[in-house]
């Protein structure tokens, strides 16, 4: 089926079939970066039966596929290889952490390690004789103990330490759990929590790495960190399985007292921060060591039906590659961007910058091809009718506000993407909507629409997004990555994200166009800034010759 067949994208990472979930192990190794994802080679459905998938790429963009790195074929993981991390040791070794699921279905944790270190391609793994190599520790719930992060090394007592989410039933607490270990073999759990947050359920993939404090600063490793004692901030990150969403929080963390501590209380894990707005999961990053960078992957799911996933064989994609870093304008959230390698698909530009749109006005671009594009905008609102307003949309909620098509003083306003040009029926909406307070103060959200993005009907289709900072001076700014199935956009340098799946059944093809849109009642908007770049697909290079 052709419609079907669209919905494969150009450059966001995917297998060639079945279904794929969580980003696994990602490492560069060798002058290579390596992708492991939670695989399930015998169809597009979630299964009992999950595999590590295996890809190289030489730029984090252009990947070849290789074959399955690790099966469940260990009484120990037996009902599934789950998550997890890799860890570089200092004399350039890997150790690989993951979670098994037993014949029990009980949840332990297992090393596996190259079978050939000098293979950079690492295609066969193998598993540790000692394995498990943890079980779940008294007081812990069998299936409550899973996703072991990347170790980093503490140079106090020359071990390394590991941490690992579960719950407590009582509060329904989230928590991370920490153990050391001088082998990644042999492990001893620390007494407490490294943290605990009530209400908020199991926290799966737990991440924890520092960001610099300073506008210089690039990635950085957590055993470095360490070490050096470096300025740096700890992002501790879970995947609520309650709601699906990926929360993180900046804070302290406190080796010699294995204790991490929010900055901001109303802040913490799973309450106020998130890496995305929309569907964005089971989220993991690496320390790049070739780019001095850390880089975060999360798995985009299917937001259509099973049968849907069945009938075209394949479901869910990796987001793009992100660039993340400590906001040291606003020192209260994180920024991320698409890895620097993203624009060397950049094909045809056009430049369309500095157009007008009236309130109420829709202004359609002209453009050649537009499912797969980079687009970058920046708005600015009128001045003086800002000024006139007294008070505007205070208590405004991207998600209940009825999206797009409700109008406010000052919004909503922005993109429509994968909208079909006849009739502007199908259309994904990326814009903001600017809510002002009686003391003069505005207020800015970001949000994405996705209740028209499809005139299929069995696809879960909302508002999503949220307020965003905007700093003194600055303009409304986003990029919008859109892939075929996938609206990937960043708002304010990367302050705020959005993920959609979309299924559109009409704007595809060249009846997909791009519009310039303004909903708002009371305010002209420019486009000071619109670069629209058509992308190349990633996947039409004849990538084994470059090996
Ligand atoms: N997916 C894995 C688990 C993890 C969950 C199983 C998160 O290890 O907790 O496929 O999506």
């Amino acid at each position: 089926n052709a419609m079907l067949q669209w919905q494969r994208t150009g450059f966001h990472f995917q297998p060639q079939k079945n279904w794929m979930n969580d980003p696994n192990g990602p490492v560069y190794y060798k002058g290579w970066y390596h992708l492991f994802y939670q695989y399930n080679p015998d169809g597009a459905i979630w299964g009992n039966k999950i595999a590590w998938g295996h890809a190289v790429s030489r730029d984090l963009i252009h990947w070849r596929h290789l074959p399955l790195a690790m099966v469940p074929d260990q009484w120990y993981d037996t009902n599934g290889v789950w998550t997890g991390s890799a860890t570089t040791l200092p004399d350039g070794r890997l150790a690989m952490l993951y979670t098994g699921s037993t014949n029990e279905s009980v949840q332990v944790q297992c090393l596996a390690v190259p079978a050939d270190p000098s293979d950079p391609l690492l295609t066969n793994w193998t598993k540790h004789e000692a394995n498990p190599v943890l079980f779940p520790p008294p007081g812990i719930g069998p299936k409550d103990f899973r996703d072991p992060t990347t170790a980093w090394f503490d140079p106090s007592d020359r071990t390394w330490r590991i941490v690992i989410g579960s719950k407590q039933d009582s509060h329904h607490a989230g928590i991370a759990v920490t153990y050391r270990s001088k082998d990644l073999v042999h492990f001893e759990l620390l007494p407490g929590l490294l943290h605990r947050v009530e209400g908020t359920g199991m926290w799966e993939c737990i991440d924890l790495y520092p960001v610099g404090t300073t506008s210089e600063s690039g990635g950085i490793d957590m055993s470095d960190a360490i070490s050096r004692n470096a300025d740096v901030v700890h992002v501790m990150k879970a995947s609520m399985d309650d709601d699906r969403h990926d929360y993180y929080a900046l804070g302290r963390y406190d080796a010699a007292a294995n204790a991490w501590t929010p900055l901001q209380p109303e802040r913490d894990v799973g309450i106020g921060l998130r890496y995305d707005w929309g569907k964005f999961y089971a989220s993991k990053t690496f320390y790049d060591p070739a780019k001095r960078r850390r880089v975060l992957w999360g798995w985009v799911g299917e937001t259509d039906s099973e049968r849907a996933d069945v009938a075209k064989g394949w479901a869910s994609l990796q987001s793009l590659p992100r660039t993340v870093l400590l906001d040291t304008k606003t020192g209260t959230n994180l920024v991320q961007w698409p890895v620097e390698e993203v624009e060397t698909l950049r094909t045809n530009s056009t430049d369309l910058s500095g157009i007008t749109v009236d309130y109420g006005s829709v202004f359609p671009l002209n453009l050649h091809r537009a499912t797969q594009l980079d687009i970058v905008a920046e708005f600015e609102m009128d001045r003086h009718a800002v000024m006139a307003l007294n008070e505007a949309d205070v208590g405004y909620n991207c998600s209940t506000s009825g999206g797009a098509a409700t109008r406010g003083a000052l919004g909503p306003f922005g993109l429509l993407v994968l909208a079909d040009k006849q009739r502007l029926r199908e259309q994904t909406a990326v814009y903001f909507y600017v809510a002002k307070g009686v003391d003069g103060e505005l207020t800015t959200h970001f949000c994405q629409d996705e209740s028209r993005s499809s005139s299929a009907n069995d696809i879960v289709k909302r508002v999503v997004g949220s307020t965003v900072p905007v700093l003194d001076g600055e303009t409304l700014s986003v990029r919008v990555l859109v892939d075929h199935s996938i609206v990937e956009s960043f708002a304010q340098g990367g302050r705020s994200t959005a993920t959609s799946r979309v299924y559109p059944t009409e704007a595809i093809y060249a009846n997909a166009g791009v519009y310039l849109f303004n909903n708002a009642t009371a305010a002209r908007v420019t486009a000071k800034t619109l670069v629209v770049h058509e992308m190349d697909s990633s996947y039409n290079h004849d990538f084994v010759a470059q090996l």
